[in-house]
């Protein structure tokens, strides 16, 4: 029994001291962390450290008791070591082993009763010790563990991430220059109402693409690939909403099924699904994300095979049939042709298949060759052909896009008017040669793309470029659906001018739609922002996109950093290596060499680096 005990302590007092041991190392990665956090904080980590000590102290303490008590066990009234008893033992017949278990043997020798009646006490006085000390460390380790969970949730609130790594002083040091209670409690906001979002579309459309709130349905608006739930991946991992994310990473592994006999958009599923799948990948590391991306990439693939290498417009996902829709007269479309690149190119990098790439960098190749001298391509192509239809519209707005930016930025300069009084400016629309002055909500991500563009120019031009991007901008429509492309030029703009203005925009945007578009069942968009009149349709890019522009334009910008990421259509962040990181990678892949106007967004070589940030690590 004493021997049982003995292990059973020690096994015990071995596991809380690993604990501690681990604590300890919390502690030291707040220590330094939380020296540099301000007043409050570091009144925190005293409280902290004293609690630390005062169980350190009481560790020490118990665990001399511990050692003390061991030898004393062994000597007052304790029964004879088990060597002996062994020896005896062999030397004794079966008949004289089995009288000792006799009570008659016993009540004749009142020596040996006492003897073994004190072994009983002493066992029973060893389990209580071990039982009470058990009971102790436990007290004290989740007391030291909720403290330090409560200064990480403080440091937290401070802006400041922690992640156990060698790495950790530099994110710290970035943090700390950009603590705003502020922003902290407004991204909690941004936090809550994603819970919000997402906890309705759990409730009432899981696994469908999209929730209808008013009708409390989900409804497969792009062929049932469960677009708002991989959407959502990335949008819930970066807010640290870890168990949300589990059940939705489940439901990808087990149920996520693309062959399916849909005609499907090839744009839509590029961006949303392979996109938000790439994304989760980068930031999670969890190959299933990968498995399933390139599953829907292969699907989406033979879109591609035109004479042109422009792509089709709609692929049959179970088929492989690809078409462009009547409703364009059989023409391809320029957004969708010119923005597949970053998810294709960014899946050669992370599965080492060159297809992808070739055949998204083929169509800028195309580009290219038909490039205006305005650099302002037309929103139709013909994919036969490669060619622009020269009479269809110019838009910065739906179905257009950007490319050989420079030269199209002079074309933009050129479709820019200013509103009558009020000064606005907007980006007009061409028609053959005449400019029509309509602006649409898909042209507001315009300032955060000349932001983000403004710093590759001369001190001069840049300064021209950003000065258009800071300037106010009126659109021309009355509904709001909760579109991202206001609040991604904020963040853009916030980011790089660190003008907080720009947040406090972002603020009123948000509340504008806490208030007029949430409902109990989720969001809505306006049909009228006059009226008030709500539609029915929670659209997957409030939560992909508005939300996670919304969290990070209150998030410090070394949070998902330029630096490191690229975000895709669809505010999809995919980890950057450089091009020659990754014709390291590729080998040799055609394309190579190809102007630099080709996004440099190719996957993630070095896994250490997204503990960087990692929410899931706090
Ligand atoms: C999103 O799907 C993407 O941002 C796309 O590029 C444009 N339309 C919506 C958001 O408005």
């Amino acid at each position: 029994v004493l021997g049982f005990s003995a292990v059973n302590i020690y096994s015990t007092f071995g596991k809380k001291k690993t604990l501690l041991l681990n604590l300890r190392k919390r502690k030291n990665l707040l220590r330094n962390h939380s020296i540099s956090s301000g007043k409050n904080i570091l009144l925190l980590y005293h409280h902290y450290i004293t609690i630390f000590h005062r169980g350190e102290e009481s560790l020490t303490t118990r665990s001399s008791r511990f050692r003390r008590r061991q030898p004393a066990r062994q000597c007052p009234g304790d029964p004879p070591p088990a060597p002996s008893m062994a020896r005896r033992s062999q030397s004794s017949s079966s008949s004289r082993v089995w009288r000792h278990l006799s009570l008659s043997y016993y009540l004749r020798r009142p020596a040996r009763l006492a003897l073994l009646f004190l072994g009983f006490v002493a066992a029973t006085i060893a389990a209580w010790d071990r039982l009470s000390l058990v009971r102790d460390y436990e007290a004290e380790i989740s007391r030291l563990d909720e403290e330090v969970n409560r200064l990480h949730d403080q440091l937290r609130n401070a802006g400041i991430y922690l992640a156990e790594d060698a790495n950790i002083g530099n994110i710290i040091k970035k943090h700390h220059l950009e603590v705003d209670p502020v922003s902290n409690a407004r991204r909690e906001k941004v936090k809550e109402a994603m819970l919000h979002a997402w906890n309705s579309y759990v409730k009432y459309a899981w696994g469908q693409d999209e929730l209808q709130p008013q009708s409390k349905n989900g409804v497969n608006s792009f062929g049932g690939l469960g677009a708002t739930l991989v959407d959502s991946l990335d949008t819930l991992y970066i807010m640290g909403l870890k168990d949300e994310f589990q059940k939705a990473r489940d439901w990808v592994a087990e149920s996520l099924n693309f062959d399916k006999d849909y005609e499907a958009s090839v744009f839509e599923t590029t961006i949303r699904v392979v996109g938000g799948l790439l994304s989760a990948y980068d930031l999670s590391a969890d190959k299933i994300f990968l498995e399933k991306a390139r599953d829907i990439a292969d699907r989406l693939l033979p879109a591609w095979d035109t004479s042109s290498g422009i792509p089709y417009n709609r692929i049959n996902l179970a088929q492989g049939r690809a078409s462009n829709p009547r409703w364009n007269g059989g023409r391809s479309i320029l957004a969708d042709s010119g923005t597949e690149q970053l998810e294709f190119i960014a899946l050669s990098q992370r599965t080492g298949d060159p297809k992808y790439q070739q055949k998204a960098e083929n169509v800028i190749r195309q580009f290219q060759k038909i490039f205006p001298s305005d650099g302002l391509l037309p929103i139709n192509i013909n994919p036969h052909s490669g060619t622009a239809e020269s009479y269809s519209t110019i838009t910065f707005g739906a179905m257009g896009d950007r490319k050989m930016w420079e030269t199209s930025m002079e074309g933009l300069l050129s479709l820019t008017k200013k509103t009558s009084p009020s000064n606005f400016y907007y980006v007009c629309e061409k028609n053959g040669d005449s400019l029509s002055d309509k602006m649409d909500e898909l042209a507001c991500f315009v300032p955060g793309m000349l932001a983000l563009g403004a710093s590759g120019y001369s001190p001069e031009k840049a300064e021209q470029i950003m000065d258009l991007a800071k300037e106010d901008m009126v659109v021309g429509t009355s509904w709001n659906i909760l579109r991202p492309e206001t609040i991604e030029s904020l963040m853009y703009l916030w980011r790089l001018t660190g003008n907080k203005t720009y947040q406090d925009w972002g603020w009123d945007i948000f509340q504008a739609f806490e208030k007029n578009s949430r409902i109990e069942s989720g969001y809505v968009g306006l049909k009228d922002v006059k009226t008030g009149t709500k539609d029915d349709m929670m659209q997957s890019f409030f939560l992909a996109e508005t939300l996670k522009y919304l969290y990070l334009l209150f998030s410090p910008p070394s949070f998902i950093s330029f630096d490191e990421w690229v975000f895709n259509t669809e505010a999809h962040p995919l980890k950057i290596v450089t091009r020659h990181d990754s014709e390291g990678a590729l080998g040799a892949v055609e394309g190579k060499g190809l102007a630099d106007s080709v996004i440099q967004t190719l996957g993630r070589k070095h896994k250490t680096s997204f503990v960087e940030f990692d929410p899931f690590k706090v």
